[in-house]
């Protein structure tokens, strides 16, 4: 029989670290409210939850990885907001957090969701960040969640094959 694996949605217990820029905060402070929304929902607890503030999402990869490798949190998810109507360099900044924040991922083993807005324009940023439509903080924090969910059944999977 196939074997299937999914992510769920229970939260329970995790220790969550939320990396936001503060570059566009207007923004950016209305993922994190998703994105705590998202958490207690799912049953993180309110003192499980770190929120660390860094000046731009180029350093959302600079804190993440220092997250990681200290082992004090289970999932960490990083919310920013780049416009790109309003920088030159729009796409070495959102280029290098998506690539910096993969890699973090990749390298650590523990999961970070990208939580970051890469827009034309204000207005597409608000109507992805609680507007119309909605919130990537919220998204981004259950896909962080479904993603524990996933490396613990595959080390479950990886654990039982090795007992057969
Ligand atoms: N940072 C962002 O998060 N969004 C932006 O749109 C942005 N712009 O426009 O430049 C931005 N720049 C700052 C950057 O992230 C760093 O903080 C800065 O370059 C210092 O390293």
């Amino acid at each position: 029989m196939a074997v299937e694996i999914s992510g769920s949605l229970d939260a329970q217990g995790l220790r969550l670290g939320i990396i936001v820029g503060q570059f566009n905060e207007a923004l950016t402070s209305r993922l994190l409210r998703g994105a705590r929304e998202a958490a207690v929902r799912h049953g993180v607890k309110e003192d499980a939850i770190t929120v660390v503030h860094v000046p731009g999402s180029f350093e959302l990869p600079q804190a993440a990885r220092r997250m990681a490798d200290s082992g004090n949190w289970d999932v960490l998810v990083a919310l920013g907001c780049v416009i790109r109507g309003e920088t030159a360099h729009f796409d070495l900044v959102a280029g290098e957090a998506a690539r910096g924040i993969a890699e973090v991922a990749r390298e650590t083993g523990v999961p970070v969701a990208f939580g970051v807005l890469t827009t034309n324009n204000t207005e597409q940023a608000l109507a992805r960040s609680g507007g119309a439509q909605g919130n990537r903080g919220f998204d981004a924090v259950e896909a962080a969640i479904k993603m524990v969910s996933v490396h613990r059944q595959l080390n479950a999977a990886a654990s039982a094959r090795e007992k057969d």
